[in-house]
């Protein structure tokens, strides 16, 4: 783990915490052929690589109502409540964000004009397996698309060896809503709900997360399919200063390192105490964890920075733009104005990032790498569309013919002058 004074870290330190996530284009090459493929083989192809891929041999890839109704026996009553739980919270928050169905403005007399939103019609949502087996992103996917009205939502995850899913995954995904749900993964997943097979229906878009191979196949099919965002390895950055508990911040970094040996965590302070104190805590939390040797590798690729001042935190913050941000000083609020770019902002000592990634109710499908700079985490706008709408009177449309028409002359599109002018001849 990198543990210095921002000003004497080198170059080559610097350009590696920020320029993340450069593998996509490696994969590229090997993801290419297996898209072509179930592009032009449909299902034939899909049992191919997931024979390949997951060892497993599908006879039927939609996962039945009776097999998800079996999978809510096999689950303890409670584990279902709180999964329940979590459910409502995501879906009131995403309730929330839901904008006016229909406004309108006068911009001048007789001339209104609006906006109507309407939802996508039919959403895939990806939802990783394998080490990354995470029910809640069944919820972070399927509630947002649902709370926005979407009619068609699939959902799309890797069978283990044995054919089977999670039966948690399952469960999450029959109370989020979920219209089907397959038993397929990887680049595979990708190709058929972006090109669609005999079993699969294409949709008009793909959220979720994955590994690099699927990350690169949702850039590739983006001719065919609308998809959210790049979301690789997590991340998360901690700006502290001297008010913060070095034990919690600590177990933020640590439980951030376990979900992949590439995932970062930085924590930038103005307080070498706190520095000092949050190494040491990460090196005792993280040799007693289960996960520790995920955690190790992690945390060669973390980072623990002191600066002069909360300003220059900010700034670094800007640049590194991360997935998570969790901000643990005591005058939170004015750091708060200065963040710019940041997938979620986590604000004080109680708000750890497990709370977002699992029931707080915000969405945990954020980007990273940077993208942050550029994406927003996964929201309601990502299943809905905006339709303009104008309602002009003839005195409206008098009120602006003279910028239409010498406009569309210099244009030369004088037909278009000509359908406004025709409107007042008589
Ligand atoms: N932190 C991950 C999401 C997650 N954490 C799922 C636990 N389960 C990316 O935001
Ligand atoms: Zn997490």
């Amino acid at each position: 783990m990198l543990y210095n004074k921002l000003q004497d870290i080198s170059e080559e330190e610097i350009d590696s915490l920020l320029n993340r996530g450069g593998e996509l284009t490696e994969v590229k090459s090997q993801v290419e052929p297996i898209l072509t493929d179930i592009r032009n083989r449909g299902d034939s192809a899909l049992n191919f690589y997931t024979k390949k891929f997951d060892g497993a041999e599908i006879e039927q890839f939609e996962i039945s109502p009776e097999e998800i109704e079996n999978a809510f026996h096999k689950i303890d009553e409670k584990l279902i409540r709180n999964l329940k739980k979590a459910a409502e919270n995501i879906r009131k928050f995403h309730f929330a964000q839901l904008p006016e169905k229909l406004w309108f403005i006068e911009i001048e007399p007789g001339v209104e004009l609006g906006q109507k939103f309407s939802p996508l019609e039919n959403v895939g949502a990806y939802v990783p397996g394998g080490r990354a087996s995470y029910p809640s992103t069944a919820l972070m996917t399927i509630i947002p698309a649902k709370v926005a009205g979407v009619k068609n939502v699939i959902m799309c995850t890797p069978p283990g060896a044995d054919g089977t899913i999670n039966p948690l995954t399952l469960a999450a995904a029959k109370i989020a809503g979920a219209d089907h749900v397959y038993r397929v993964g990887g680049v595979q997943a990708i190709g058929a709900m972006a090109y669609g097979t005999e079993t699969i229906k294409k949709v008009d878009k793909i959220v979720g997360p994955g590994n690099v191979y699927v990350t690169t196949a949702k850039m590739l099919v983006r001719d065919k399919a609308e998809i959210d965002f790049p979301a690789g390895p997590s991340e998360v950055l901690i700006i502290a200063d001297e008010s913060a508990d070095a034990r919690m911040v600590a177990s933020d970094i640590v439980a951030q390192s376990e979900h992949d040996p590439q995932a970062v965590s930085v924590l930038i302070t103005t307080s070498d105490i706190l520095a000092k104190e949050v190494k040491d805590e990460v090196i005792r939390q993280s040799a007693a964890a289960k996960r520790h040797e995920i955690i190790d590798k992690s945390l060669e690729n973390s980072a623990i920075l002191i600066t002069d001042t909360v300003q220059s935190c900010i700034e670094f913050s800007n640049r590194f733009a991360p997935e998570h941000l969790e901000i643990v000083v005591s005058d939170p609020e004015s750091v708060l104005e200065g963040i710019e770019n940041a997938g979620s902002i986590f604000v004080g000592s109680y708000a750890p990032v497990s709370a977002g990634d699992y029931a707080s109710g915000t969405n945990h499908v954020l980007p990273t790498a940077g993208y942050a700079k550029i994406y927003s985490g996964l929201n309601i706008n990502h299943f809905i569309k905006y339709l303009t709408i104008q309602k002009i009177t003839k005195k409206g449309l008098e009120n602006i013919c003279d910028p239409i028409i010498s406009i569309a002359e210099e244009e030369g599109l004088y037909s278009h002058a000509d359908a406004v002018r025709l409107r007042f001849d008589h």
